[in-house]
């Protein structure tokens, strides 16, 4: 169905695809770096990854360094409708240097800020408390031990002093999200004692003031990880009471919870007591699989979560999930158009007669307008959002990217 076909269709239902289509414009996603090179990282030093967040595959195409990298997402973003940003990790410095990751500084990443200039897109920016020898027992900031705690503050002090200075470079708030590792494989005798570890290291790490039109902290809770099982010290009620009373984002990474609960069901009730929230959308496959996200009920449900609830001017949405046994910059391009995808059809959806139904307990009505509305030529729309930015969509899209993972696999 042509576009003017579709924009007659939803307009007999009172919508208006060229206000959707306006509005999924300014929707800025931002776009794991880790993808990229399987969570490896540039630092000089090797080590597992570590932490639980291993990439599984072998797909050939790895990028290798930075330049890579970047060719990686430049190919990337020109597959992509709209402009977005790129989250980067700590380990992902660009630098001849070796600092530690008590001694990296802003210059370590400049490169990167350059080519955000370049690109015109915006940064945010995550500490690595992962892939290094002082988090091999899988604790950092609430490790037992004074002096590799006072490590890891350290670095992520210097995290948070980076992600303003890039966000004062690009004119563009800076995102810096704290995930740390830190629990136990087995039942732990005081969990106490580990949560206020915890709690003092975040509040050394956070004691500078940053201007928040440069940079804002999240933390990201977990409930388990492999060599975690028995208890993660950040868990999800430690960082929620840690983000009110401190006034930092909560990121909700959407693998980061029982397998069977619906995460899009928690942002209208934290945003209750939080003025903003990060998400990690992501696609947890019985466990925290970290797959890449299809347009599948659990995604939808998050768009319309962020629609419906008007969230979407208080929400970061950036996404996490790395497979390394597809081509990885094919694994962006459709995890990222996914997401437009959903919050598309949140944006297309007829909600004064859906809440109209609701308010009036006709459970009936809002089951079959739901239902018939699925029906819909959300496909159109898509197409001539596409367009209208010039890019690609459907077969033409598949040849641009197997064209560019044929260029990238000989790689070593
Ligand atoms: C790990 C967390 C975390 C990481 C990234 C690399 O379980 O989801 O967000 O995936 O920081
Ligand atoms: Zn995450």
């Amino acid at each position: 169905m042509g576009y003017e076909n579709a924009k007659a269709a939803f307009a007999d239902w009172g919508v208006d695809t060229d206000d959707a289509i306006k509005r999924l414009g300014t929707v800025p996603i931002s776009m794991h770096c880790w993808q990229g090179d399987d969570v490896v990282g540039f630092e000089q030093k090797t080590g597992s990854s570590g932490g639980g967040i291993q990439a599984t595959g072998n797909h050939p195409g790895r990028a290798r360094n930075p330049d890579e990298l970047r060719a990686d997402l430049e190919f990337a973003y020109s597959m992509i409708p709209g402009t977005h940003r790129l989250n980067l990790h700590a380990m992902y410095m660009d630098t001849d240097e070796a600092p530690d990751r008590d001694e990296i500084e802003y210059r370590h990443f400049e490169p990167w800020v350059d080519w955000a200039k370049a690109q015109g897109i915006g940064l945010d920016f995550n500490p690595t408390f992962f892939a290094h020898a002082k988090a091999d027992d899988n604790l950092t900031l609430s490790h037992p031990d004074a002096g590799i705690r006072d490590f890891w503050i350290e670095h992520g002090a210097r995290t948070r002093e980076i992600a303003a200075r890039i966000g004062s470079e690009l004119g563009s708030t800076c995102v810096n999200n704290i995930w740390a590792p830190d629990g136990y494989k087995d039942i732990p005798i005081d969990r106490m004692a580990a949560r206020q570890r915890l709690e003092a290291s975040l509040d050394a790490m956070l004691a500078v003031q940053h201007s928040p039109e440069m940079m804002r902290d999240a933390v990201e809770s977990k409930l388990f990880g492999i060599g975690v099982e028995a208890c993660t010290v950040g868990s999800h009620e430690f960082y929620m009471g840690y983000a009110i009373r401190k006034g930092t984002l909560l990121c909700l990474d959407m693998g980061h919870f029982h397998p069977t609960e619906n995460i899009a069901d928690k942002l209208s009730a934290v945003a209750l007591s939080l003025p903003q929230i990060l998400l990690h959308v992501s696609r947890p496959m019985r466990w925290d699989s970290d797959h890449v996200i299809l347009q599948n009920d659990d995604i939808l449900a998050m768009a319309h979560e962020l629609v419906s609830a008007n969230l979407l001017d208080r929400t970061f949405i950036g996404l996490d999930f790395f497979d390394a046994t597809i081509s990885r910059t094919a694994a962006w391009v459709i995890g990222v158009r996914n997401m437009q995808k959903a919050l598309l059809r949140a944006l297309l959806t007829p909600w004064e007669r859906l809440r109209a139904a609701e308010d009036k307990l006709d459970f009936t009505a809002r089951l079959t307008l739901t239902e018939e509305f699925k029906d819909m030529p959300f496909g159109a729309v898509w197409d001539e959002f596409c367009a209208g930015l010039e890019t690609p969509s459907g077969l033409a899209l598949i040849n641009e990217l197997e064209a560019y993972q044929a260029k990238v696999a000989s790689r070593g």
